[in-house]
């Protein structure tokens, strides 16, 4: 049998950590033969409601999970993790400027990057969620010099999966025909999606989307839009936002990280390339991710789309 993960959650007794955490738990995340313990922490206003989420996967007997701890203690939280979901944050409040936030968050993640690089497994990696996800992952890798730059990585794979969905839906077919969608920069409504060179595989190989779509306008506003939006819209219909697929897209951005994207699908994954943290294509071998180039392939034309006088490739 194979040895445990361990995997850190932070904010666990949030809503995201509250969807996250079984999923974890019942190999979504690792794979269905991958021992896991999971290491949850939160705040101590949190910590009676983290217990209790800890009662219910003692509950939950599910067969993977070999160990939990909930604790409030930082380094506690981090020692020996192989995996660090970073979820939780100071949400911004009513009448709260973007500024004070960010105070709050560098302090956050200032300890939390410190007791990742003395305390985590080696070449532990770790996947920032709250937001400002890019912000809080610079911070992170400001204050954990330590650790590979390339183990620091932001979600943007929630968007990535939302683009995949509304292409399933407007084409009627199956979400898992659909791939190589890119989205471009952070996970905010600046971000782009791009389906340039996605493809839907049908029965006849592979067609590409903006083939098959056949409405340019479509692609340029609508479907624009609903994906920079979505998680507004969440937040408008269920007053909650998004946080089971939240969750579901954090397991597919770690599993594809450590087990392998399928030959020749790439997708997105907020990483550091140059000191800046900014979504890209990637493909994952061995546990390591590669921005996607080649020939036709041009990433610098979209990452700036305004500085290229040729426009998009
Ligand atoms: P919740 O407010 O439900 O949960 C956050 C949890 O973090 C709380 O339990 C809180 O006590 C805890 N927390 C606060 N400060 C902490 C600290 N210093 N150490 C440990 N835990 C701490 O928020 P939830 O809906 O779960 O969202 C979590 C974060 O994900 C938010 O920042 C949110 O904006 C962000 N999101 C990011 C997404 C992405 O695609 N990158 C999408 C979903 C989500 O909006």
């Amino acid at each position: 049998a194979k040895d445990p993960v361990r995997v850190l959650v932070t904010g666990a007794a949030g809503q995201i950590g509250y969807a996250l955490v079984p999923m974890i738990a019942r190999g979504i995340m690792l794979g269905p033969d991958q021992p896991v313990i999971l290491h949850m922490l939160d705040i101590p206003p949190a910590a009676e409601a983290l217990n209790g989420v800890k009662m219910e996967l003692v509950d939950a007997a599910f067969p993977l999970l070999k160990g939990v701890i909930a604790t409030t203690d930082v380094v506690e939280a981090c020692t020996g993790v192989n995996v660090a979901v970073m979820v939780g944050g100071f949400p911004r409040k009513e009448g709260m400027e973007r500024k004070d936030v960010m105070s709050k968050n560098v302090s956050i993640y200032k300890s939390q990057a410190s007791a990742l690089e003395k305390h985590a497994a080696a070449n532990c990696k770790v996947l920032v969620v709250a937001n400002p996800a890019n912000t809080n992952a610079l911070i992170l890798k400001e204050y954990a010099p330590s650790i590979p730059e390339k183990n620091i990585t932001c979600l943007t794979r929630l968007d990535h999966n939302r683009a995949l969905g509304q292409i399933s839906e407007k084409l009627n077919v199956q979400v898992s025909d659909v791939k190589n969608v890119i989205i471009w920069g952070n996970h905010s409504s600046t971000q782009y999606p791009d389906v340039t060179h996605a493809t839907v595989t049908t029965p006849a190989g592979e067609k590409s989307v903006p083939e098959l779509v056949k409405d340019d306008e479509w692609l340029k506003s609508g479907f624009i839009s609903t994906v920079q939006q979505r998680g507004a819209a969440i937040i408008k219909a269920r007053k909650l936002s998004s946080a089971l697929s939240a969750a579901s897209s954090a397991c597919d951005h770690i599993r594809d990280w450590v087990c392998g994207t399928p030959e020749g699908t790439w997708v997105s994954m907020g990483t550091v390339p140059a000191g800046l943290i900014y979504s890209f294509p990637v493909t994952c071998r061995n546990g390591e991710w590669t921005i996607v180039q080649g020939e036709n392939f041009s990433i610098f034309p979209v990452v700036f789309p305004l500085m290229s006088s040729q426009g998009r490739s």
